[in-house]
């Protein structure tokens, strides 16, 4: 699974506090542990305050890619803050995101057409966030329509379907498994992806509530996921069904992240 390292967010306090200050070290800190523990991608998100987002994604991309050699997520509900600083990246990364929203994929597409960048799109639109399996399959083939006229190949989209909170919608990860099928019926190469800290909102050890879900998710197909990858018991989760779904030959990648200590 790809893996999408999540832990430079300026909505984490320490994160928000290191952008304000422009405290580099703890940056390159969280960039280093989560290259370490096998992240694919660094996700950069700058917060919640437009006004510097900019200047901020800048800083972030600036020292992420000093300190190490992965690629970036650049996470902005903004495509004019995400075009505005594309060009400052080293190498193609995943666009962090797009959706059926007026206006997101007609800045972002011409942008990655013809690049290798990949692009996650969520699954909702000006009416906001369906919760239902249907409108979210609906959301998806608008999107892949735009995609295809900008000549962006399925594989190169991430659909995040937007799981929401197990305790207030008790069937919200049935629905997602449900998306997921559908969708990939229907667009056999186009990625699967989600966020992993929504599902546990309001439910106590979030962690088993996580790791399940990561777990049934892997097996239905799900191709990348935003999380911790510094979260050992997350990872060992992954590595294990990875090896248990045969997707490991020799259980390498399950005993060489032991020997790392990236699971225990
Ligand atoms: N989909 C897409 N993008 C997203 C999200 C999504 N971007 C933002 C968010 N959701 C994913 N990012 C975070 C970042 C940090 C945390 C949760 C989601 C968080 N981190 C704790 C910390 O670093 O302190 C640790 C969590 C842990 O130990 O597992 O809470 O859904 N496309």
């Amino acid at each position: 699974m790809i893996i999408i390292g999540e832990k430079i967010n300026g909505t984490i306090p320490g994160v928000k506090r290191a952008i304000q200050e422009r405290d580099e070290e703890y940056i390159v800190n969280l960039a280093v542990k989560q290259a370490e523990a096998g992240a694919d991608y660094i996700d950069i998100c700058a917060g919640t305050m437009p006004e510097v987002e900019i200047d901020t994604l800048i800083w972030l991309m600036e020292i992420v890619q000093e300190a190490v050699e992965k690629p970036l997520c650049i996470d902005s509900p903004n495509p004019k803050a995400i075009e505005a600083v594309f060009d400052k990246a080293k190498a193609p990364g995943i666009i962090n995101s797009v959706s059926g929203e007026e206006g997101k994929c007609e800045v972002i597409f011409p942008l990655v057409q013809g690049t290798e960048w990949d692009v996650i799109a969520l699954t909702c639109d000006n009416s906001g966030i369906p919760a239902d399996v249907e409108s979210r399959v609906e959301i998806t083939k608008q999107i892949m329509d735009k995609a295809q006229k900008y000549s962006i190949d399925p594989a190169r989209i991430h659909i995040d379907p937007l799981v929401m909170a197990l305790a207030t919608d008790n069937s919200t990860f049935v629905k997602f498994l449900n998306t997921m099928q559908q969708i990939k019926k229907l667009y056999p190469s186009v990625k699967v992806t989600s966020g992993l800290s929504n599902i546990s909102f309001g439910m106590p050890l979030r962690k088993a509530v996580n790791q399940s879900f990561l777990t049934i998710a892997l097996y239905a197909g799900m191709d990348s996921a935003i999380i911790d990858p510094c979260n050992k018991g997350m990872m060992a989760a992954l590595y294990a069904t990875e090896a248990l779904l045969g997707l490991d030959k020799f259980c390498r990648n399950y005993n060489k992240a032991y020997r790392k200590g990236i699971t225990h």
